[in-house]
């Protein structure tokens, strides 16, 4: 897998930036409405945190005008969604469904796209001629937090292929690889095909690479498939779900693993790949634990 990714890595930086521009397009860059209060509490504190680090670590000009030409870059190249998803977004999440019941969730990450095509299930996501890959059927079912099955409930998926890119991230992959909007039948069951997608390693050509590079770190998420699930009346879940025996399951850099996350693999009968089940308990709008 590394070897596939080297082979485009001159790419690479471009994956961010277009998380940009998407971001920008879905109009969240002047939709925010924050009171003064909090803008003032929290901006205030994050200055405050970083003047005593500096103190803390009497930090030089080298270091200083360093942090600066890094921000910068974080910029022109466009890599302020890549940066605040994986060193941060975590914890956003972890507060943020702290009381919501049923299926854990985490985070959403950089490059999903809305309105993938539909399907119904047994769905298969698009693939190219002789994608390459393990064949891996996905299958579960909804519930809600009594055990009763969820009416029109359906499942957006969006994973990388087996050389680790993302449709729409990544040039010469068609536009909805390996993206689909599944919905669910009327006992809320659903059957996706689709591959096995590889470990994926954060661009490392621009500035976030460059930090981890500098800072003698790894770029590496464990493979992972992009859900979020909703039914009408019910809160939406975004989640993701791990592979056992993937090394990056325990140290991801962008810290979205959770133990309830992780897939139970099959071997599918007849040889055909794997297969993995995984059931939705989805809370109301307003139920909370
Ligand atoms: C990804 O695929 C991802 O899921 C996250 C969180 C960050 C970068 C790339
Ligand atoms: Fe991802």
């Amino acid at each position: 897998m590394t070897d596939t990714r080297k082979e485009n890595e001159g790419t690479a930086v471009e994956a961010g930036s277009l998380a940009t521009e998407r971001f920008a397009q879905s109009g969240k860059l002047n939709k925010f409405e924050v009171p003064k209060e909090r803008v003032s509490l929290l901006a205030g504190e994050l200055i405050q945190a970083a003047n005593d680090i500096a103190i803390k670590h009497e930090v030089t000009y080298e270091e200083y005008n360093a942090l600066k030409a890094w921000l910068i870059k974080v910029g022109t190249d466009g890599e302020w969604p890549l940066f605040l998803d994986v060193w941060l977004e975590h914890t956003i999440e972890d507060i943020n469904s702290k009381e919501r019941p049923g299926t854990v969730g985490t985070i959403e990450g950089p490059y999903y796209v809305p309105n993938a095509p539909d399907m119904p299930t047994p769905a298969t996501l698009e693939m190219r001629e002789d994608e390459e890959g393990t064949p891996l059927l996905f299958h579960g079912n909804f519930t809600d937090t009594h055990g009763n099955p969820i009416q029109d409930a359906q499942v957006e998926i969006w994973h990388a292929d087996a050389a680790g890119f993302y449709s729409q991230y990544a040039p010469g992959l068609p536009e909805w690889l390996f993206r689909g909007t599944v919905k669910a039948d009327e006992n809320g069951y659903f059957e996706i095909n689709t591959m096995q997608p590889a470990p994926y390693q954060i661009p490392t050509d621009g500035a976030c690479g460059q930090l981890i590079g500098a800072a003698g770190w790894h770029a590496w998420r464990p493979a992972h498939i992009h859900i979020k699930v909703s039914a009408p009346g019910y809160q939406l879940v975004t989640q993701q779900l791990y592979f056992p025996g993937d090394p990056h399951n325990e140290d991801d850099i962008a810290s979205a693993v959770k133990p309830e996350l992780m897939l139970e693999v099959k071997e599918r009968e007849g040889g055909q790949g794997n297969q993995v089940e995984y059931n939705y308990v989805l809370a109301k709008e307003n139920e909370s634990k």
